[in-house]
């Protein structure tokens, strides 16, 4: 086996698989990035209604993408398209089906062009009313169109779970949670983190210890409004300091990382 390109995180696998799934991620993350500058067109020209897009977080999106599993449940925001191409629940026919509003919910199985583009769903339900096993697949709630208005409801699945973890008479229901064992992933811009829905999640989170993960997706701006004009020290993550994990093990863990470093070409 030839030495791996990353070092001893990819040599727990096989060289080729690895090539093949970098390929893959490579693959994607082009197809997203040209589904949102196709897209843009179509709405400039008229031929779309309305349109918003996710390119610039392609990369930072497969990585979280890579951690997310069958049970698990997002509740984020309108850039996550490759987030959602990525766990398999949403492609570039269905993210075009939106954007001209197909009434085919085959097509468009988001919202069945209820919705704005970029605002996606996975079904719990089967064709016939009835549920599905939401443990055996990867769970999106759909979103809805007021900043911040995801925050609650990932507050509600994280602590869903907690509750099927401590309660053992919740166990039997094994079509919702695989006892609690989930994670509920949220995201949201950096100028929604000013709402008051974030703040409240944000703390709520710390004192009932659930398992959430939220990524603010920070890249300075809210529309053409700089994070000067809405944050405070422009920086969410240092004004969230006094939620970080303490060593009683209050609080959580707040991590920074360069997530927008393919914001050029790909
Ligand atoms: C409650 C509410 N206020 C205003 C809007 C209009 N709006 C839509 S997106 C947006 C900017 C959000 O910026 P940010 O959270 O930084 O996300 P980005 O799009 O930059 O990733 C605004 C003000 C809205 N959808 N909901």
């Amino acid at each position: 086996m030839k030495e791996s390109p990353v070092g001893q995180a990819a040599n727990s696998l096989n060289f080729e698989e690895f090539r093949k799934e970098v390929l893959n991620d490579f693959r994607l993350a082009n197809e997203s990035r040209q589904a949102s500058l196709t897209g843009r067109k179509e709405v400039l020209t008229g031929k779309a209604k309305f349109g918003i897009f996710g390119d610039g977080k392609e990369v930072a999106q497969i990585a979280m993408a890579k951690q997310f599993r069958n049970g698990d449940f997002r509740s984020g925001y309108y850039r996550d398209q490759t987030f959602m191409f990525a766990i398999g629940q949403s492609n570039v026919t269905a993210f075009f089906a939106q954007l001209y509003a197909n009434p085919d919910v085959e097509l468009e199985p988001s919202s069945a062009g209820r919705s704005m583009n970029g605002h996606f769903a996975t079904r719990s339900l089967n064709a016939d009313g009835s549920w599905k096993n939401l443990t055996s697949m990867k769970n999106s709630s759909s979103d809805i169109s007021p900043t911040a208005g995801q925050m609650p409801r990932l507050l509600g699945l994280a602590w869903a779970s907690k509750l099927y973890r401590h309660n053992e008479q919740l166990h039997q229901m094994t079509n919702f949670s695989d006892k609690g064992n989930e994670v509920a992933f949220g995201t949201i811009g950096d100028a929604s983190t000013s709402e008051g829905l974030f703040f409240e999640t944000i703390n709520a989170a710390g004192v009932l210890q659930v398992p959430m993960a939220i990524s603010v997706w920070d890249d300075g701006y809210g529309i053409s409004v700089s994070a000067k004009y809405q944050t405070t020290k422009q920086n969410i993550s240092e004004i969230l300091r006094g939620f970080e994990r303490n060593e009683k093990g209050e609080g959580y863990v707040i991590l920074r990382a360069k997530g927008m470093g393919l914001s050029g070409p790909l």
